[in-house]
């Protein structure tokens, strides 16, 4: 858990809270306390309500139909997330209104109106049909933060194609096995995206990937960088984005799509070593972005909202592009990095567009924190009206530190807790309506009933962990894990039959607040990226020196938690600071640098069962120098003792 027993008494004992300013719960979007109970006694009627303020082409038969553990929101309802994203907002004055404000690394930047975002989307979309793309198809996209990626999302919604965007910080090999996963034809890229200063060549890694992925059969590039070295082009198989556009016609009719229709995979680490592509359909996923996005970020006409997460991830997904696209707002797009080119990066965008909501993550914050305040202190930040965090647990510390210093004390914090799998926020405050304390993400949203439970789903009482459960369904739940239907059942709906169940360990305190732990399985969280301990074993074992790797998330001041692997060499390798390197560098090569182990610690055994389970619990508390718990299952209690003492050393040469 990322969080200790400790830790988390003295977070339950701290016990300022925070009221929602007045102003704010005045005239805020959810103002009604009444909210609550009226979506708690009537949840599909909730949902429907808000899924009625989008644009249907066919309204629903039925809100909510539910085969176990397969949900289906507005049956029979047909609509387009691209026509409900633009087309609605061009009725009005809003036609003329900033959509996507971009920033570039290097400091290019560009502005797209809702005309600009239609007429781009829609000459994209005739590019991809030329290309033979088809209602019900996936195209992967492994793009830079640019705005071509958001038109490309929207432009395959508007034909009724799915998006598989896979994080553009991920390696050739994670790149080719989602491809093929997905099985898409058609692969979206750029020939470079810049990176603290840096080009990540993600054309060229498409083209290693494609070597093996042969159903491939057209790849469009957005020249980006624009270095010759990056301009390779493959005859037939490879087109530059803005030549298929040049002469596309300006309008594309958005293409009617059951409520139930595929939008999006994308893919989340699991407890195997295979992710996993999250299914999310159209109008559950749709109807939930927009009404969290309207309620907990009180989005106003003029407001200028930015999510700092990639769209490689849900958060990106759900609140950069659907989300506040859905409801017609300003939506402020970085490319780079906080750092680059200083570490007043991000309070600079904030001052140069007067951006009004601000949402990013908690290791964000805690890196600001050690970067020091004088980086915020150079910008004028008061165009701030309400701040968000989401990825991991906030700290009360990192907590007080962005309310103190970038809120200034006037800005409520929404600590958002969701997951890829529940596409919208879950647990969070409302800005007008609940009182926030440091560390908790509050209460479930409206129409959202979250428990904690023990090992047989009974609710456990105030104070005392268990796990986080959602006990009804909720529209933007995924609906499937693409092409593994058993494994969507067991990993979601068996551990409690007909409750969903999210990995998550909770507590709830007297006020029935949630205070989120952290993954109970073997899932973790660095710098707010999810990633499977299980890939990175595979990603170690697969190395040629490797006998066996037992990887680990410990503590992590500023990542919240960091990679720790255990490994045991082959017969006659050696042990070597080299070889953890070359080990480190293999793990990047094949998942990504996110995934890479902080710390390699080589050692003769692995603590196993008798039944030869390797005791993961023993090395996180190794890792994290705790006491150790009950040791008495273990097969050989030697190697806890050698072990403690190899991680020592190497803690104290590290
Ligand atoms: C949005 C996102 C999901 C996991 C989830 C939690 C952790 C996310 C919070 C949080 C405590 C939060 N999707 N998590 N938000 N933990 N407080 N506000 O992060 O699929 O990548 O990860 O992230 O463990 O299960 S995700």
């Amino acid at each position: 858990m990322a969080l200790d027993e400790k830790t988390l008494d003295a977070l339950l004992a701290e016990n300022r809270t925070f009221p929602p300013p007045a102003d704010l719960a005045a005239s805020a979007n959810a103002r009604d306390p009444e909210l609550y109970a009226r979506a708690a006694a009537d949840p599909e009627g909730f949902w429907a309500a808000h899924a009625a303020e989008l644009d249907w082409f066919r309204p629903w038969d039925t809100v909510f139909q539910w085969a176990p553990p397969f949900a289906q929101w507005f049956v029979g309802g047909k609509l387009n997330a691209s026509y409900n994203c633009i087309d609605r907002h061009l009725r009005t004055w809003r036609r003329n209104k900033a959509a996507l404000i971009w920033e570039g690394e290097p400091g290019d930047h560009r502005v797209l109106t809702y005309q600009d975002l239609h007429r781009e989307v829609c000459r994209f979309a005739h590019a991809l049909r030329r290309l033979g793309v088809k209602k019900g198809d996936r195209v992967t996209l492994y793009m830079p933060m640019i705005p071509e990626l958001a038109i490309a999302m929207l432009a395959c919604a508007r034909l009724g194609a799915a998006h598989s965007v896979v994080f553009g910080g991920f390696s050739v090999e994670a790149l080719r096995d989602r491809i093929l996963d997905a099985e898409s034809h058609v692969v979206v890229t750029a020939d470079g995206g810049y990176r603290r200063g840096g080009i990540v060549p993600l054309k060229r890694n498409v083209d290693e990937a494609l070597k093996e992925c042969p159903q491939v059969k057209s790849v469009v590039v957005v020249r980006r960088v624009g270095h010759e070295s990056l301009d390779v082009m493959v005859d037939g198989r490879d087109h530059w984005w803005e030549e298929l556009v040049h002469e596309a016609p300006l309008t594309f009719e958005p293409e009617p799509m059951d409520s139930e229709d595929l939008l999006f995979i994308l893919y989340t680490s699991g407890t195997t070593g295979k992710p996993k592509g999250i299914v999310h359909t159209t109008g559950g996923y749709l109807t939930g972005t927009y009404t969290t996005t309207k309620y907990i970020f009180d989005l106003k006409e003029d407001d200028v909202f930015w999510c700092t997460a990639d769209i490689g991830w849900i958060t990106g997904h759900s609140y950069v592009v659907y989300g506040p696209l859905a409801n017609g707002a300003t939506v402020v797009m970085y490319e780079g990095a906080p750092d680059f080119p200083a570490r007043d990066r991000f309070w600079e965008i904030i001052e140069k567009y007067r951006v009004t909501i601000f949402y990013t993550a908690p290791t964000a914050i805690r890196t600001f924190m050690r970067w020091g305040t004088e980086w915020p202190a150079k910008r004028d930040l008061s165009s701030l009206r309400l701040l968000g965090t989401v990825g991991e647990p906030i700290n009360p510390e990192a907590w007080m530190w962005y309310y103190h210093f970038i809120g200034k004390e006037r800005c409520p914090i929404m600590d958002t807790w969701w997951q890829t799998e529940t596409g919208a926020i879950m647990i969070t405050p409302l800005p007008g309506l609940v009182t926030t304390k440091p560390g908790s993400a509050t209460i479930p949203f409206p129409g959202i009933e979250a428990d904690v439970v023990d090992n047989d789903g009974n609710p456990v009482p105030p104070g005392k962990g268990g796990y986080l459960v959602i006990k009804r369904p909720w529209p933007s739940m995924l609906r499937n894990i693409y092409g593994d239907p058993e494994r969507f059942k067991a990993q979601y709906w068996s551990r409690f039959p007909g409750v969903y169940f999210t990995g998550d360990g909770a507590r709830r305190d007297e006020d029935g607040y949630f205070w989120v732990l952290g993954r109970i399985d073997d899932v973790i969280k660095v710098s707010g990226h999810r990633i499977g301990t299980m890939e990175v074993e595979s990603a170690l074992v697969d190395h040629p020196l490797v006998a066996e790797a037992a990887v680990i998330g410990r503590h992590h001041e500023i990542k919240g938690q960091a990679i720790t692997a255990f490994v045991t060499l082959k017969e006659g390798a050696q042990r070597s600071e080299i070889l953890a390197q070359q080990l480190r560098d293999h793990v990047a090569a094949k998942i990504g640098p996110i995934a890479k182990p902080d710390d390699i610690i080589f050692t003769a055994e692995l603590p196993k069962t008798r039944s030869g389970k390797i005791m993961r619990r023993l090395l996180r508390d190794i890792a994290e120098s705790r006491q150790l718990g009950d040791t008495s299952t273990l097969a050989d209690a030697s190697v806890i003792e050698s072990l403690k003492k190899v991680y020592s050393t190497e803690e104290e040469a590290g």
